[in-house]
């Protein structure tokens, strides 16, 4: 609720495409609770909700309209549900009543999904489509089960498996090293420690060389689905752009395999870590951060990649 909907053509105002997400389940058309397209033979029926970021989605539920779910005219079935273009679920036949539970064949990430009625499709009648999805370290199809305390509070939202830091301990490199304290592997070494003379943060050479952007990468050793990730920046100043020494770490850009995941301009408000997520889940074996300040030096503490999605 609350996101942005759209459908591919519009009966009346009654039948506007946010009706299918007002929270109301009921099937009366005439209580502006359902959408409705134009009644014409057209070649695609839809009706969508852009999420506003990626989730993971995997139950969906949709009701149909009180007397009409089951139309012969294709007001609702058979359809078929995408994620970001991608299919979920095609559904061929009606459930016993208006309500019907659907699962993706796997958990899929992505920010839009889309109800097709399959062609040829007349109209569509949808009452309401719910996304369940729980919040972080929560799980389970009722979303009441927490995640284990050894997953630290992360872990898959359907399954509940810990979703891992793929990063730790694997072979780093950077583009150049200030010295021994600020060795490449520092960053996923498993410690978060933001004391640079502690000797677990990476810094890179000053002009050395000069003019370029600074990065530093971690080889997975093997390809991940990455999507999850939290940086930790350094300790012990205040920087320009807020505190710790965020300067030397934004804005920057994460790439895997060259593919870029996410570029962030800011620094969190408050705390040394952020965590961020790719625009869509990205395979690949290397990670690497960039730097966005040409000839600034990079110091960053810990790299963790939370990328094993199952
Ligand atoms: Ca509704
Ligand atoms: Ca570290």
């Amino acid at each position: 609720m609350g996101k942005k909907y759209s459908q591919s053509s519009n009966y009346s105002n009654q039948g506007r495409s946010s009706n299918a997400a007002n929270g109301n389940t009921s099937g009366l058309y005439d209580a502006n609770n359902c959408i409705h397209t134009v009644p014409v033979q057209q070649r695609t029926h839809w009706w969508q909700v852009d999420l506003g970021g990626t989730f993971p989605v995997y139950n969906i539920t949709v009701w149909g309209r009180a007397n009409y779910w089951n139309n012969p005219y294709s007001r609702l079935y058979p359809f078929t549900i995408t994620v970001d273009g991608q299919t979920c679920v095609s559904v061929t036949s009606a459930a016993g009543n208006r309500k019907n539970s659907v699962t993706c064949s796997s958990v899929m990430y992505g920010r839009v999904v889309r109800l097709n009625v399959a062609t040829p499709g007349r109209m569509l009648n949808l009452c309401e489509l719910q996304i369940l999805v729980c919040k972080e370290g929560f799980y389970g199809l009722d979303c009441s089960t927490s995640c284990d305390t050894n997953c630290d509070g992360r872990c898959n939202r359907i399954t509940g498996h810990c979703t891992q830091n793929v990063a730790k301990g694997k072979t780093c490199r950077q583009i150049s090293t200030y010295s021994n304290k600020g060795a490449a592997s520092h960053a996923a070494d498993g410690n978060t420690e933001g004391d640079f003379f502690k000797g677990s943060c990476i810094h890179t050479a000053e002009n050395d060389p000069p003019g370029v952007n600074h990065w530093w990468e971690v080889d997975l050793g093997g390809t991940y689905p990455v999507h999850d990730i939290t940086v930790w920046a350094r300790d012990g100043r205040t920087s320009q752009i807020g505190t710790y020494w965020n300067d030397h770490l934004y804005p920057f850009t994460i790439t895997v395999d060259n593919k870029t995941c996410v570029r962030m301009v800011s620094a969190p408000s408050t705390g040394r870590s952020k965590s961020v997520t790719c625009s869509s889940v990205v395979y690949g074996r290397v990670v690497r951060l960039t730097l966005e300040r040409t000839g600034q030096t990079l110091n960053l503490c810990e790299f963790q990649v939370f990328g094993k999605l199952l």
